[in-house]
Protein backbone atom coordinates (compact mmCIF):
# COMPACT_ATOMS: atom_id res chain seq x y z
CA UNK A 1 0.00 0.00 0.00
CA UNK A 2 2.65 1.88 0.79
CA UNK A 3 4.16 1.98 -2.82
CA UNK A 4 0.57 2.85 -3.75
CA UNK A 5 0.45 6.01 -2.02
CA UNK A 6 3.58 6.92 -3.49
CA UNK A 7 2.87 6.37 -6.65
CA UNK A 8 -0.37 8.40 -6.48
CA UNK A 9 1.53 11.51 -5.29
CA UNK A 10 4.44 11.22 -7.80
CA UNK A 11 0.92 10.91 -10.37
CA UNK A 12 -0.43 14.14 -8.49
CA UNK A 13 3.50 15.91 -8.78
CA UNK A 14 3.18 15.16 -12.65
CA UNK A 15 -0.15 16.50 -13.17
CA UNK A 16 1.11 19.71 -11.94
CA UNK A 17 3.70 19.92 -14.41
CA UNK A 18 6.40 18.69 -11.75
CA UNK A 19 9.65 17.63 -13.36
CA UNK A 20 11.31 14.45 -12.63
CA UNK A 21 14.40 12.46 -11.73
CA UNK A 22 14.62 11.34 -15.57
CA UNK A 23 15.17 15.46 -16.49
CA UNK A 24 18.21 15.55 -14.74
CA UNK A 25 19.61 12.30 -16.30
CA UNK A 26 18.20 13.84 -20.05
CA UNK A 27 20.37 17.23 -19.30
CA UNK A 28 23.15 14.86 -17.70
CA UNK A 29 23.13 16.47 -14.27
CA UNK A 30 22.58 12.53 -12.91
CA UNK A 31 25.04 9.96 -14.18
CA UNK A 32 23.66 6.83 -16.30
CA UNK A 33 24.28 4.32 -18.06
CA UNK A 34 23.88 5.28 -21.12
CA UNK A 35 22.85 2.31 -24.49
CA UNK A 36 21.45 4.43 -26.88
CA UNK A 37 21.00 8.11 -27.76
CA UNK A 38 19.85 9.55 -30.31
CA UNK A 39 18.16 13.85 -31.09
CA UNK A 40 14.69 12.17 -29.97
CA UNK A 41 15.24 9.71 -27.12
CA UNK A 42 17.77 8.32 -24.59
CA UNK A 43 18.23 4.57 -23.55
CA UNK A 44 19.95 3.72 -20.17
CA UNK A 45 20.37 1.22 -17.74
CA UNK A 46 17.60 0.82 -15.00
CA UNK A 47 19.08 1.82 -11.08
CA UNK A 48 17.14 -1.32 -9.73
CA UNK A 49 17.50 -3.90 -13.07
CA UNK A 50 14.72 -7.03 -12.95
CA UNK A 51 16.51 -8.73 -15.10
CA UNK A 52 20.44 -9.39 -16.34
CA UNK A 53 19.34 -6.89 -19.00
CA UNK A 54 17.12 -4.14 -18.07
CA UNK A 55 17.51 -0.95 -19.88
CA UNK A 56 14.48 1.94 -19.95
CA UNK A 57 14.16 4.11 -23.25
CA UNK A 58 12.49 7.69 -22.61
CA UNK A 59 11.21 10.57 -24.70
CA UNK A 60 14.08 13.43 -24.38
CA UNK A 61 10.87 15.80 -24.56
CA UNK A 62 8.07 14.81 -22.40
CA UNK A 63 5.70 16.77 -23.95
CA UNK A 64 2.82 16.15 -21.88
CA UNK A 65 3.69 12.19 -22.35
CA UNK A 66 3.56 11.39 -18.10
CA UNK A 67 2.49 8.29 -18.74
CA UNK A 68 0.70 6.24 -22.14
CA UNK A 69 -2.65 7.09 -20.85
CA UNK A 70 -2.01 11.28 -21.55
CA UNK A 71 -1.00 9.87 -25.34
CA UNK A 72 -2.48 12.15 -28.18
CA UNK A 73 -2.45 12.08 -31.63
CA UNK A 74 0.10 14.07 -32.04
CA UNK A 75 2.46 11.27 -30.21
CA UNK A 76 1.92 9.03 -32.44
CA UNK A 77 5.34 9.25 -34.27
CA UNK A 78 7.49 9.38 -31.17
CA UNK A 79 5.83 6.47 -29.69
CA UNK A 80 6.69 4.43 -32.66
CA UNK A 81 10.14 5.55 -32.51
CA UNK A 82 10.28 4.60 -28.74
CA UNK A 83 9.23 1.23 -29.82
CA UNK A 84 11.30 0.96 -32.63
CA UNK A 85 14.52 1.82 -30.21
CA UNK A 86 13.21 -0.69 -27.89
CA UNK A 87 14.38 -3.16 -30.60
CA UNK A 88 17.48 -1.58 -31.63
CA UNK A 89 18.32 -1.76 -27.38
CA UNK A 90 17.15 -5.39 -27.63
CA UNK A 91 19.11 -5.97 -30.81
CA UNK A 92 22.42 -4.09 -28.97
CA UNK A 93 22.29 -6.31 -25.90
CA UNK A 94 21.92 -9.61 -27.70
CA UNK A 95 18.60 -10.29 -26.34
CA UNK A 96 16.34 -10.32 -30.02
CA UNK A 97 15.33 -14.14 -29.37
CA UNK A 98 13.55 -13.09 -25.81
CA UNK A 99 12.64 -9.67 -24.74
CA UNK A 100 10.19 -7.69 -23.05
CA UNK A 101 8.77 -4.96 -23.49
CA UNK A 102 6.51 -2.91 -20.54
CA UNK A 103 5.27 0.47 -19.92
CA UNK A 104 3.58 0.87 -16.64
CA UNK A 105 0.75 3.40 -16.62
CA UNK A 106 -0.04 5.21 -13.15
CA UNK A 107 -0.76 4.17 -9.38
CA UNK A 108 -2.18 0.68 -10.15
CA UNK A 109 0.62 -0.49 -12.23
CA UNK A 110 2.96 0.83 -9.90
CA UNK A 111 4.14 3.70 -12.14
CA UNK A 112 6.80 5.52 -10.03
CA UNK A 113 8.53 8.01 -12.81
CA UNK A 114 5.99 10.31 -14.51
CA UNK A 115 8.03 10.74 -17.55
CA UNK A 116 7.18 8.07 -20.37
CA UNK A 117 9.34 5.19 -20.29
CA UNK A 118 9.84 1.71 -21.87
CA UNK A 119 11.44 -0.49 -19.62
CA UNK A 120 13.05 -3.48 -21.97
CA UNK A 121 14.03 -6.57 -20.31
CA UNK A 122 15.48 -9.95 -20.78
CA UNK A 123 19.20 -12.04 -20.46
CA UNK A 124 16.81 -14.62 -18.32
CA UNK A 125 13.72 -16.69 -19.43
CA UNK A 126 10.75 -14.22 -18.68
CA UNK A 127 7.35 -15.49 -16.98
CA UNK A 128 3.91 -15.11 -18.05
CA UNK A 129 1.83 -13.22 -16.84
CA UNK A 130 4.36 -11.00 -15.18
CA UNK A 131 2.46 -10.28 -11.80
O1 LIG B 1 9.76 2.66 -13.40
C1 LIG B 1 10.65 3.66 -13.06
C2 LIG B 1 12.01 3.05 -13.12
O2 LIG B 1 12.99 4.08 -13.06
C3 LIG B 1 12.33 2.09 -11.98
O3 LIG B 1 12.50 0.77 -12.50
C4 LIG B 1 13.64 2.59 -11.40
C5 LIG B 1 14.13 3.54 -12.46
N1 LIG B 1 14.97 4.64 -12.00
C6 LIG B 1 14.65 5.56 -11.05
N2 LIG B 1 15.66 6.41 -10.88
C7 LIG B 1 16.64 6.03 -11.74
C8 LIG B 1 17.94 6.51 -12.04
N3 LIG B 1 18.46 7.58 -11.42
N4 LIG B 1 18.66 5.85 -12.98
C9 LIG B 1 18.15 4.78 -13.60
N5 LIG B 1 16.93 4.28 -13.38
C10 LIG B 1 16.19 4.89 -12.46
P1 LIG B 1 8.18 2.73 -13.21
O4 LIG B 1 7.64 2.03 -14.43
O5 LIG B 1 7.78 4.19 -13.15
O6 LIG B 1 7.90 2.01 -11.94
Amino acid sequence: LDEEASAKAAAATADAGGLTIFDKIISKEIPSSIVYEDEKVLAFRDINPQAPVHVLVIPKLRDGLTQLGKAVPGHTEILGHLLYVARLVAEKEGILDGFRVVINNGPGACQSVYHLHLHVLGGRQMKWPPG
